[in-house]
């Protein structure tokens, strides 16, 4: 009886463990007691909670536009918006206008979007995303001229900044957060890597480093689909080995590390090459890629299903909270 009695026990044991390791939807805040058990890392119980009803809005807000290609209307309308917004949050807003050419010599006139939140604190980290959509679905198999919605690679990003923006009026960090809305990244063709990230070439040639010396820095990366898939890559363990420790680390704490997998994967031409290698601050990529699912992008990935259908509020909760469980960890210097 004893025997049976044990065994019915281990049975069950195994599987809550089980559905915990699988379920994403249930793998957020409300099971981080199951993580009492190991060591506290970064129990950051002071972090707000993120929302991401509120993500989601502003991501909405963003795709409404339209398709925000650099030199159109929406993308001049969706600029003002997102300094509007960022103001609301913070009134250290600078917008860096400039003009650059694309690998077709086609001049792209850009906005960078900049702002400081809590610019007081001597301790800075930054956060960065880029807002510009991408003007062809040249890996969709209909209308491949044509621009994408962007929902995911462009506007999740910012939609998940900005409601950390907010979250951090309701209660104040130990450091500051430089905000980067990068512009033109998404202008670029495989056979020429340097054709993305032009909006951040631009920037980090330009940086004024008193004013955005950042300890470190993260970038988003489509962050808002189902099933994302988040992987160490491989410039980001090159140029910020401990960053990228400190994040999925984080990511076990938080109870998010069923999107923050352990694994490797190659290395990505994307927004942290030019901070790292220009503006010198060591920069992680968290972006949707993994190799073992095909073409390593999620199938949506430069394609018309980049659209709002895609967003998912449990993808964008599970970065969002790690972000600010980070952030309240991080302990000022003066
Ligand atoms: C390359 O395909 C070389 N980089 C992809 C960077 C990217 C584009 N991220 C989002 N869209
Ligand atoms: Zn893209």
């Amino acid at each position: 009886m004893k025997k049976i009695v044990l065994f019915l026990f281990c049975a069950s044991f195994a599987t809550l463990t089980a559905c915990h390791n699988t379920d994403k939807g249930k793998d957020q805040g409300q099971n981080k007691d199951s993580l009492n058990s190991k060591p506290a890392l970064n129990s950051a119980k002071n972090a707000p909670q993120f929302n991401a009803d509120s993500a989601y809005d502003y991501i909405k807000a963003q795709v409404d536009f339209g398709p925000r290609v650099p030199n159109t209307k929406a993308h001049n309308a969706c600029a003002k918006y997102l300094e509007a917004k960022l103001r609301q949050f913070t009134s250290d807003v600078t917008v860096q206008i400039g003009d650059v050419k694309a690998y077709d010599g086609t001049i792209l006139h850009i906005r960078n979007i900049i702002g400081i939140v809590h610019p007081e604190k001597h301790k800075k980290i930054l956060l960065c995303s880029h807002w510009d959509s991408r003007p062809w679905a040249d890996e969709d198999s209909v209308d491949k001229k044509k621009p994408i919605d962007a929902a995911n690679d462009g506007a999740s990003g910012i939609g998940v900044m900005l409601e950390i923006a907010r979250d951090l009026q309701l209660k104040n960090p130990d450091i500051g957060i430089v905000m980067l809305f990068e512009d033109a990244e998404d202008y670029g063709v495989t056979e020429n890597a340097d054709s993305y990230a032009l909006g951040t070439q631009f920037w980090a040639k330009s940086l004024d480093k008193t004013k955005y010396l950042a300890d470190y820095g993260i970038l988003l990366d489509m962050v808002g689909a189902p099933d994302a898939h988040f992987l160490q890559e491989e410039f980001s363990l090159k140029y910020a080995p401990d960053i990228v420790n400190k994040v999925w680390m984080q990511a076990q704490a938080s109870g998010t590390s069923s999107y923050f997998i352990m694994n490797h994967t190659g290395a990505i031409t994307d927004d942290h090459l030019p901070i790292n290698q220009i503006a010198a601050i060591p920069t992680i990529d968290i972006v949707d890629y993994d190799q073992s699912r095909g073409k390593g992008f999620g199938y949506y990935w430069h394609t018309h299903a980049d659209n709002m259908k895609i967003i998912n509020k449990q993808t964008l909760n599970a970065v969002g909270q790690t972000l600010l469980d980070l952030i309240f960890t991080e302990k000022g210097t003066s």
